[in-house]
């Protein structure tokens, strides 16, 4: 059950893309039963005056992580395709702050905070805590996670509401090792 929030708190999820979910180019295995606990969260962050943040992979057509170029992916979220698209189970408010990352086509950003101006806009608003979920734990979930450690949040990871690609088996559990490594609050379902 989500805790509940206030304003001094970000609600941060990560990269819930059509992509990343069932029958996307880079399916996340078993990513969709993520979106109800993700709703729940949202609702608490509503609730509570809490920010909100949606990040987005948002990648050109020849971006250099797609296996064409030698990148280790399949070509995935490429901007204003469907693929790119929020899953339409994710239930985001109007007020959501919407980050696209990994936007230049020479350089993978896997943290919601590169590039996206994110801790200047949660030190603006006064956020202490960040609570982190979404896709993909392994990837961006746990860049964001150590990101948002090293620019001193108390950080707290959803972990039903996130799941891994695991392209090799053992990183999400390796994943989330180095995340309470890094101080993070592993929150259990
Ligand atoms: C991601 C692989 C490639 C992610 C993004 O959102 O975790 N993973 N691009
Ligand atoms: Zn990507």
């Amino acid at each position: 059950m989500p805790t509940t929030l206030s304003p001094s708190d970000a609600l941060i999820v990560v990269d819930v893309q059509n992509d990343f979910c069932a029958g996307g180019a880079l399916a996340v295995p078993e990513a969709n039963p993520i979106l109800p606990e993700l709703n729940r969260w949202i609702e608490s962050a509503e609730r509570g005056g809490a920010v909100i943040v949606a990040s987005r992979d948002w990648h050109p057509p020849d971006h250099m992580s797609f296996r064409e170029r030698g990148g280790p992916w399949p070509p995935h979220c490429i901007q204003d395709t469907e693929g790119a698209a929020f899953h339409s189970g994710l239930r985001l408010p109007p007020g959501a702050v919407v980050l696209s990352k990994g936007t230049d086509p020479e350089r993978e950003t896997y943290s919601a905070f590169d590039g996206t101006g994110l801790t200047e806009r949660l030190h603006a608003a006064g956020v202490r805590r960040v609570w982190v979920g979404g896709l993909a734990l392994d990837y961006c979930v746990k860049a964001t996670v150590l990101d948002a450690r090293r620019e001193e949040f108390e950080t707290h990871l959803i972990e039903p509401a996130t799941r891994p690609v695991e392209a090799k088996a053992g990183d999400g559990d390796r994943a989330l090792e180095a995340m309470r490594i890094a101080g993070a609050i592993i929150e259990h379902p």
